[in-house]
């Protein structure tokens, strides 16, 4: 499980295009994410680093929360 602040997601559009890059990496990535909080939590076996890689192609950004 990876618990990811991204500062960048402030609506809808910005929503779709998170829940894109995380599923480009892990088409069967669970999502939970929470757009006023700007958070999300990925449930994937797949690394953190490249989650958040394809997240910072797509322009988000995102900081893993402890
Ligand atoms: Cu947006």
């Amino acid at each position: 499980m990876i618990s990811l602040n991204i500062p960048n997601m402030s609506c809808g559009h910005c929503k779709t295009a998170v829940e894109k890059a995380i599923s480009s990496v892990d088409p069967s990535a669970s999502i939970a994410l929470d757009l006023d909080m700007r958070h999300v939590v990925v449930t994937t076996d797949v690394d953190a680093a490249r989650v958040m890689d394809a997240l910072k192609n797509a322009g988000y950004p995102a900081t893993e929360t402890a």
